[in-house]
C-alpha cells in the first residue's frame, strides 16, 4: 500500500505538487529505457514529434508503469477509487538540444472537467537542476487560470507554446528525482522546464492524466483505459491494453488516438486564430 500519508497530502494542498515518491528501482527503469531505446531504432520516428503521445499502447512495459498499483494507491488519495488513464506523454530531452518546457497550467489546454484529476510524472532517468527536470510555482495552483500567450519558441515540447507571462523562476521549486521516482502535479499549478546541460537524455514519462471517471473532455473526445474501481459514468470510448511490444494493431490504435488527440490539443489556438482574423 503507498497511498500518501497526511504530510504528503499536506504538500499537494499547500503546493500544489508531491515529490519525490518511490516507485521502482533503478534497475526497472534502466529496462524501460532500453525497452523505448528499442522502439525508436527499430521504427524511427515513432515516438518523435506527436508519436510521443500514449507510447503506452504499444510497449508493456511503459503500459505496466501506467497501471502500476503504488502509483495508482497514490493517485487514489487525490482523486478517489474510480480512476482512469487519459493519456500519456514521452517527454525526453537529448543533450545538446534546445528542449524546454514553457510556465504554463495544464487545466488551462488540456479540456478536462471538473479538475478531479492528476498527472504524474515518472522519471526514467534521473532527472535534476543540470538535466532540465521540472520546477513548480509553489502555491500557484490556489489562484484562477491564468492568461497564456502563444509563443511557437524553438525547441518549446509544448505543443502550442502555451506560457504563463511573469513568473518568479527565481521561487520556482526544482523537482529532483532520481530514476523510478515520481512526482504528482495538480491540474492548475504553474509548472515548466529549462534546458537539458548534461551529456545523457533525461527522459521523463508523464500519465497525462489519471482522471476521476466524473471527469469530461469538454475540447473534443477521449479513449481511455480503466485504472482501477469502476466507471459508474461511461463518458469516454474505452482501449485495450497491449499484449506485447509493436503489435500492429496497437501501432495503429496508437496513431488513431495521436489525430484525435491532436485536435483537441490545437482546437483554442485554432479559435483564437479565427477571431483575430
Ligand atoms: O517534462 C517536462 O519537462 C515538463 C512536463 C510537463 O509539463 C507536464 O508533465 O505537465
Amino acid at each position: 500500500m503507498s497511498y500518501l500519508n497526511s504530510n504528503q497530502l499536506k504538500q499537494y494542498e499547500e503546493e500544489g505538487f508531491v515529490s519525490p515518491i518511490d516507485i521502482f528501482s533503478k534497475d526497472k527503469a534502466l529496462d524501460i529505457r532500453n525497452e523505448i531505446e528499442y522502439i525508436e531504432k527499430k521504427i524511427p520516428n515513432e515516438l518523435e514529434k506527436s508519436g510521443r503521445y500514449n507510447a503506452h499502447l504499444i510497449s508493456p512495459l511503459l503500459d505496466e508503469v501506467t497501471h502500476n498499483p503504488k502509483i495508482l494507491d497514490s493517485v487514489q488519495s487525490l482523486i478517489g477509487k474510480n480512476i482512469l488513464v487519459c493519456g500519456t506523454t514521452l517527454f525526453i530531452k537529448n543533450p545538446n538540444e534546445k528542449g524546454f518546457v514553457s510556465y504554463h497550467q495544464d487545466a488551462k489546454y488540456i479540456g478536462l472537467e471538473p479538475h478531479n484529476w492528476v498527472t504524474a510524472w515518472v522519471a526514467i532517468t534521473d532527472s535534476n537542476e543540470e538535466n532540465g527536470c521540472m520546477r513548480m510555482w509553489s502555491g500557484s495552483h490556489k489562484n484562477s487560470l491564468k492568461d497564456h500567450d502563444q509563443k511557437f519558441n524553438e525547441g518549446n515540447l509544448l505543443t502550442r507554446g502555451q506560457t504563463v507571462k511573469n513568473v518568479p523562476k527565481e521561487k520556482t521549486i526544482p523537482l529532483i528525482l532520481k530514476a523510478g521516482q515520481m512526482s504528482l502535479h495538480h491540474p492548475t499549478v504553474v509548472h515548466g522546464s529549462d534546458l537539458n546541460k548534461s551529456n545523457d537524455r533525461r527522459i521523463g514519462f508523464v500519465i497525462q492524466s489519471y482522471i476521476g471517471t466524473n471527469v469530461k473532455q469538454v475540447l473534443g473526445k477521449n479513449s481511455v483505459q480503466l485504472a482501477r474501481g469502476v466507471d459508474e459514468f461511461n463518458y469516454h470510448e474505452k482501449i485495450n491494453r497491449p499484449k506485447s511490444l509493436l503489435r500492429e494493431k496497437d501501432l495503429k490504435l496508437k496513431k488513431k488516438k495521436m489525430i484525435i488527440s491532436k485536435t483537441f490539443f490545437t482546437r483554442d489556438l485554432q479559435e483564437k486564430v479565427l477571431t483575430s482574423e
